[in-house]
């Protein structure tokens, strides 16, 4: 790697119990067009929650599982019930990467059945929450970041308090498991990027295990 900034940066960094990140694992540029050609088929879409309001965030799914929210709770659905068709298959090149990344921080033969991808606005956030709609907590969350920095917040085994916040960049790969498994976690408010200004959203891809 030879940009001044990636020098700087280890090669796995673990921000928290069994919470690791890889900075700059991954090229943007070779997933953008993937997430492109699955969000033609299954669009991005904000979904009503049980508390009766839409997400902030827009998401879509990839994957022989994707995650859906309405009124009636979280959980997960085989087909996209917007289009009642099965959810676009998870690209060999996703699969790839994040049973690497998974692999790398020491979760072997992780074989994720869904993948949810988020689709952040400047101004977007993601409250803090777990994620536990997955049936086996065993396996790790391989979480991928495209686009725009965000500040990641892990506040641990409670909602609230003080978080550890942590920049995540482009390209980088975040993985907890393990004691890490259920981490409350979730993503600050969006910010522009002023020495960037032609990239305006952030896309983050989270591969499960759901069954
Ligand atoms: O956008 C992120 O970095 C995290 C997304 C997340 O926590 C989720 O989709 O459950
Ligand atoms: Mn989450």
């Amino acid at each position: 790697m030879h940009d001044l900034f990636s020098d700087f940066r280890p090669k796995v960094e673990e921000i928290y119990p069994e919470t690791f990140v890889l900075p700059h694992f991954t090229d943007s540029k070779v997933l953008k067009p993937l997430v492109n050609t699955i969000v033609r088929s299954a669009p991005f879409r904000h979904m009503m929650t049980p508390m009766g309001y839409y997400t902030n965030v827009a998401l879509t799914n990839c994957g022989s599982w994707g995650w859906h929210s309405d009124i009636t709770g979280y959980r997960y659905v085989k087909q996209d019930p917007q289009t009642q068709r099965n959810w676009p298959a998870i690209p060999p090149k996703f699969m790839q990467l994040a049973k690497n990344a998974a692999q790398t921080v020491g979760f072997a033969n992780f074989e994720p059945d869904a993948c949810l991808i988020n689709c952040y606005q400047i101004g977007s956030q993601l409250g803090s929450h777990q994620d536990k709609n997955e049936q086996d907590f065993k396996w790790p969350i391989v979480s991928v970041s495209i686009g725009l920095p965000a500040t990641f917040q892990i506040f641990g085994k409670i909602r609230s308090g003080s978080p550890i916040n942590y920049q995540l960049l482009d390209g980088d790969v975040m993985v907890w498991g393990g004691k890490s498994r259920l981490i409350y976690h979730g993503v600050k408010k969006l910010q522009a990027d002023k020495l960037n200004p032609k990239t305006q959203q952030r896309i983050n891809i989270t591969f499960r295990k759901a069954r």
